[in-house]
């Protein structure tokens, strides 16, 4: 496959000003008729290029003329037109068949409703365009269907007109009075249930707002509605951004290759990320509803209104539009849990990404496919970069800065060099240019933090030092980066407290007139994304744990202290001498237990065993089992000498009834940590608090929460509490892909066959990512010893089921092939097993650029 570069992107030789679609909708022979007004964008005269993928050609006319000149190479994915005057409309007329298009990608059918899915190169499926982001048209859209099973017809913008017609079919015609790129181009076509609201806008307009969804799932829509008013109030109070139409639509569909999609006024979804109540969905599940529908509300913005020049520049839009869910998140829940969880993420995910075979900057330079680059380190490491430029600006230079963003860039395409002037010339041109490493260097910076105090001098010296990874670019440059810092007396209180900016790779950071010895708290907040280390002693440490003001760094500092630990038992482990736990750690995990002034919300998190992903990243060769088996003897120690306490805590929480605040989720949250701590006493002994905790559950996280401890336990009442679950819940497929995930995470030896036995389920359906990636992807992700089998069975499974998934759709296939990302620190043994399954996923006839791309890179 072809490389892509940034280095050769040119401007568009034509731009398509306006283009007209009639769409007449059919399930395997859909007709789309196409008329452009199109101007030459060049003063060389060169053929027209439109991109088509898996169309069906069926008429060309240039001003109304029958062209025959063009070449139509279905390899190519493209239509020629050889000769075209430098201004001139074009009809197109092609045929579809959405049925047939599991790539989920274009126009498809998800169950009975037609839908699209067009970013980034998904338009080329529905008709032939100049289907890149630098070129923006206003649309209009016909839909034209059967009025019986599509009553309800949709795309992007407004309803201008709508109207019966013979043979039982309807239409209606929308218009955007925006331009756009093509990825932002939506319809829906169904017989869908709906809840409607509407949102005053500051300025005072009234937007119409409109959720539709399968008919009987109305009622799960209500915090999705909710989450879409906030999100609105929200964007309007922090960054003064009022909505731009007079409707705003989202659509639920349950067959999705993502979360979601921001399409201009027409936000299509996965139904995990709109449906919820309390009976089906987790507290995780609300929580990530508001997240997601804040999300695509905020693209509009950042990513709808200012776009992106070319797809090498994605974080443009999705790094800084996850800093502001994530803002947004943080100022409707608790500021402190948001960041915790942030950074958990952006460890497990994004450091293990930018360690591994497909490391990448948030602003690659080449790629084949660029589907494989919606990643961590696109998305949550480019939101880390938009927060370090925040925390250098402060709140305000930064609003300052998006407000000159916007007034210089609204209704065009642009690279991050535009975002980062915007910044810097509303800041009294604060200088980036160092700071631009970050968007070309790959890899995750290491920063040491040592220090010294002088009690004579009265002054405290703290010495920062950089290291570039040993994946960095040979031509790396340190970066320019903010570290927040505080100095902790022995009474617990902050003498000091700043932001360093950190520039060269050494630098010394003076406080003085301090009077007694300091700790350093370094990188509060996490202000800058790198992998620290400090001098700091055990002891001090768990000082830390217990006295920071930053909640960041107290859940740090046990988090920095377990790894170390578990680090060293899996030497043990591993040379087979007897473990045993670090008294004053399990004291310290003892006192946070027992401490009343600690919110559960935070005192849950502070529970969190480093989870093996993260251990693995520190493991130059992944001991599998050792990782596996120390983490549960951690856990059998901290259960067994904290049992009463944990059982004390765990029934003094009550819930008269159901909220969704922050406090009555963080208490579910410990209520649930604690009865999966006790799952962990030897003999079972907790075995019945379990299964009583689901049986008795009245809400979604409390009845799974209890499964998986019940699952996870190998208890005895396994198979009867997974019976009465399914039994319950088989008819709802969103809960089911829980109960697909709790068996194909479960470590024990039976979970292979288990898996084999519920790909044979009625539940599942390989043609669903959602179900994919609740079995099949969890097991590669999460379930590290049975994926790497000592037998190979666990890599020979996932290469049989990603070659056969390739041929349906190659984004889920290449998202499972990244699964194998740790060949080359896994074990000989295990590498001479997996080495030839990748060697035959790549040497797969017909084989998808996206999973060519990953594997090749994972082989080396
Ligand atoms: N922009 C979409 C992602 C589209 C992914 C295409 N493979 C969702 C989001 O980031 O909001
Ligand atoms: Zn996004």
């Amino acid at each position: 496959p072809k490389v892509i570069k940034l280095s050769e992107y040119k401007k568009p030789d034509y731009l398509v000003e306006t283009i007209d679609l009639v769409l007449h909708l059919d399930n395997t022979k859909t007709l789309v008729q196409s008329t452009m007004k199109i101007k030459r964008n060049t003063d060389e005269v060169t053929p027209l290029i439109l991109n088509g993928e898996e169309l069906v050609l069926k008429s060309i006319k240039l001003n109304n003329e029958t062209y025959t000149d063009y070449v139509h190479s279905t390899e190519n994915h493209s239509l020629t037109l050889n000769k075209v005057p430098a201004e001139f409309t074009l009809m197109i007329e092609n045929e579809i068949n959405p049925e047939a298009n599991k790539t989920l990608d274009g126009l498809y059918k998800s169950g009975t409703i037609f839908c699209t899915q067009n970013e980034p190169e998904g338009f080329r499926r529905i008709t032939f365009y100049v289907d890149r982001p630098d070129n923006m048209a206003k649309f209009t859209t016909k839909i034209v269907a059967d009025k019986k099973l599509y009553p309800i017809l949709l795309s992007n913008g407004n309803p201008i007109a709508r109207g019966d017609l013979e043979g039982g079919k309807h239409f209606v015609t929308w218009e955007d009075p925006f331009k756009k790129p093509a990825y932002l181009y939506a319809l829906v076509a169904g017989d869908l249930g709906v809840i409607k609201d509407t949102f005053k806008t500051k300025s005072g307009r009234n937007v119409a707002l409109e959720i539709y969804c399968d008919k009987g799932n109305e009622n799960k829509c209500h915090h999705a509605m909710e989450s879409l008013k906030k999100s609105m109030k929200w964007d309007e109070d922090r960054f003064g951004l009022e909505y731009d139409l007079d409707i705003y639509m989202i659509v639920a569909v349950d067959a999705f290759n993502m979360g979601a999609m921001e399409n201009k006024g027409l936000n299509i979804f996965n139904s995990a990320y709109v449906l919820a109540d309390q009976k089906s969905a987790t507290d995780t599940n609300f929580y990530g509803i508001e997240s997601v529908i804040g999300h695509e509300y905020f693209h509009n913005w950042t990513g709808n209104r200012i776009t992106c020049r070319d797809w090498f520049q994605l974080t443009l839009k999705e790094g800084l539009t996850v800093f502001r869910d994530q803002e947004f998140s943080a100022d409707m829940n608790s500021r402190s849990v948001e960041r915790i969880q942030s950074v958990m993420g952006l460890r497990a995910a994004q450091f293990a990404e930018d360690a591994g075979p497909t490391s990448h900057p948030i602003k690659p330079a080449t790629y084949m496919e660029i589907n494989n680059f919606y990643t961590a380190t696109i998305y949550e490491k480019g939101a880390e970069v938009i927060r370090m430029i925040q925390t250098l600006l402060g709140v305000d230079g930064f609003r300052k800065g998006m407000d000159k963003y916007f007034e210089l860039f609204d209704g065009q395409a642009v690279r991050t060099e535009d975002f980062i002037h915007a910044m810097s010339v509303a800041n009294n041109n604060f200088d980036f240019t160092q700071f631009k490493n970050w968007y070309g260097q790959n890899g995750t910076p290491l920063l040491k933090a040592t220090s010294k105090y002088d009690e004579a001098a009265k002054r405290f010296t703290l010495t920062l030092t950089q290291t570039l990874p040993a994946n960095a670019p040979k031509d790396a440059k340190a970066y320019h980066m903010p570290v927040r810092v505080g100095l902790i007396d022995s009474t617990g209180k902050d003498i000091a407290s700043k932001v360093l900016e950190l520039k060269e790779t050494t630098q010394d950071f003076v406080f003085e007139n301090i009077t007694s010895k300091p700790i350093a708290s370094v990188n509060r907040e996490f202000s800058a994304p790198v992998k620290l280390t400090t001098d700091l002693t055990f002891d001090e440490q768990l000082f830390l744990m217990a006295h920071d003001s930053d909640s960041f760094n107290r859940f740090e500092a046990a988090q920095v202290v377990s790894t170390k630990l578990i680090l060293d038992l899996i030497e043990d482990a591993k040379a087979k001498r007897t473990f045993e736990l670090n008294s004053k750690y399990v004291e310290a995990f003892g006192k946070i237990l027992a401490d009343n002034t600690i919110d559960e919300a935070f005192k849950a998190l502070s529970m969190s065993i480093p989870g093996e992903g993260v251990l693995h990243q520190e493991q130059a060769e992944i001991a599998y089992p050792e990782t596996e088996a120390v983490r549960t003897f951690v856990k059998k120690t901290l259960a067994t000498a904290h049992q009463d306490t944990l059982v004390k805590l765990y029934k003094s929480i009550e819930q008269k009834e159901y909220k969704l605040d922050p406090k009555s989720m963080g208490q579910r949250d410990l209520k649930n940590k604690c009865l999966d701590l006790l799952s962990y006493v030897e003999g079972g002994k907790y075995n019945s608090l379990a299964f009583d905790h689901f049986k008795a559950a009245t809400n979604m996280t409390d009845e799974i929460g209890a499964l998986t401890t019940i699952v996870h336990a190998n208890s005895v009442h396994k198979d009867e509490a997974l019976k009465a679950f399914y039994d319950k819940w088989k008819h709802e497929t969103l809960v089911m892909q829980k109960w697909l995930t709790v068996q194909a995470s479960a470590s024990d030896e039976s979970t292979y066959d288990a898996i084999l036995k519920l790909e044979k389920d009625a539940v599942y359906d390989r043609t669903i990512p959602n179900l994919v990636r609740a079995l099949l992807g969890q097991f590669v992700a999460t379930n590290k010893v049975q994926f790497n089998h000592p037998s190979g069975r666990g890599y020979k499974l996932i290469a049989d089921r990603l070659l056969e998934l390739d041929k349906l759709n190659p984004q889920v296939a290449s998202r499972l092939a990244s699964g194998f990302k740790d060949f080359k620190r896994t074990p000989k043994v295990l590498q001479d097993l997996m080495r030839p399954e990748l060697e035959r996923i790549i040497k797969t006839d017909g084989l998808s650029k996206n999973v060519y791309e990953i594997v090749s890179k994972i082989l080396g």
